[in-house]
């Protein structure tokens, strides 16, 4: 069995978080991770406060165990979201693309355990004084907006500056990448790419479809010259984007509107033309579809090989 303080933090069983994932984290998703003895986690995304009241209420009615909302703070609704989960008194909320402390003191008063999404050391600092309950660091590896780091160089050097838990994500998709983060230090993982091809997950078949063939080289990071890159799956999609990027006759201003709605496009319509397919680079090593909770045990029963094999090369 494997039991770190992140479990106690947020009474859970395992010390896995299903990633708040735009158009994919729904409160039927976050259920079944829950139940299945994770964290599971609904993304607020870009919608407005309607459509979290309603997932928080689905996740409520097919669970009784804590889960979390992930609050995306360059959304047009972070406000109103913000101060609907503080309402709801949800048991933990992550955040993901920015600096949560306006809102830090609000969602601890609430007596929420508040886990930010950091990219860097310099964002760890600020957030661990802040009042962060805990730390989810995420590598490049990752899908969606990603920062400069790997999780294999920042997960230690996460770990050096807190002593806050530290939860790692990015690049994790199996029990030996959770064997991994523990080793780096983490007390936590989580995992999004994996969770697109669960049971429960609602996304279109055909983005579950590409992540089953996807390979190692199968993501692409797009983006860097608006200054957020974003990693997805390698489609017509991206590689229109690719090459505006390195066209100096589209404006910024261009570029960006080509991104608009296409996340959702690939989500939930499964538009291998149009949509974005956010993924990280462990897409390659998702090949079976599973209940949530088989994969969360599945992990788990391998990392836990994988850690008592660990002095197999110390003499
Ligand atoms: O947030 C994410 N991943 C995301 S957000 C997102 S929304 C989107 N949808 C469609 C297209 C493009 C974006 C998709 N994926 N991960 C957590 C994360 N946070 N990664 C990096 C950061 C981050 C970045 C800057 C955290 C803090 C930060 O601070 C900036 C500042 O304010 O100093």
């Amino acid at each position: 069995m494997i039991k770190t303080p992140v479990c106690d933090l947020l009474g859970i069983e395992y010390p896995i978080f299903q990633g708040g994932m735009a158009w994919v984290a729904d409160g039927k998703l976050a259920a079944a991770v829950s139940n299945a003895g994770g964290l599971g986690i609904i993304s607020a995304m870009n919608a407005g406060p309607d459509y979290l009241r309603e997932q928080i209420e689905i996740a409520r009615g097919l669970t009784e165990k804590p889960f979390g909302v992930n609050i995306m703070l360059m959304s047009p609704h972070v406000e109103d979201v913000a101060k609907i989960a503080s309402d709801e008194k949800v048991n933990a909320i992550t955040t993901g693309a920015g600096n949560p402390s306006k809102y830090m003191e609000m969602w601890l008063s609430a007596g929420i355990t508040v886990i930010p999404v950091v990219a860097s050391v310099a964002m760890t600092k600020l957030l661990a004084r802040a009042g962060a309950s805990a730390i989810i660091a995420e590598g490049s590896e990752s899908g969606g907006h990603i920062g400069e780091t790997t999780t294999l160089a920042l997960i230690p050097q996460v770990c050096d500056v807190t002593d806050l838990p530290v939860i790692a994500a990015g690049g994790i998709g199996d029990g030996r990448g959770v064997a991994a983060a523990f080793m780096l230090g983490a007390e936590g993982v989580q995992l999004g790419t994996r969770f697109l091809v669960a049971d429960e997950c609602g996304v279109h078949e055909e983005f579950k479809n590409k992540i089953l063939r996807a390979t190692d080289i199968s993501t692409i990071a797009t983006g860097k010259r608006l200054g957020h890159p974003v990693r997805s799956l390698k489609t017509p999609f991206s590689r229109r984007y690719q090459k505006a990027e390195y066209d100096s006759s589209v404006s910024d201003e261009a570029l960006e509107n080509l991104g608009v709605g296409a996340v959702r496009l690939g989500a939930v319509e499964g538009d291998s033309e149009n949509g974005c397919f956010l993924a990280g680079q462990i897409a390659g090593m998702v090949n079976k579809r599973q209940s949530a909770a088989e994969m969360i045990r599945e992990i788990f029963a391998d990392a836990e090989a994988v850690l008592n094999g660990a002095l197999k090369w110390v003499k």
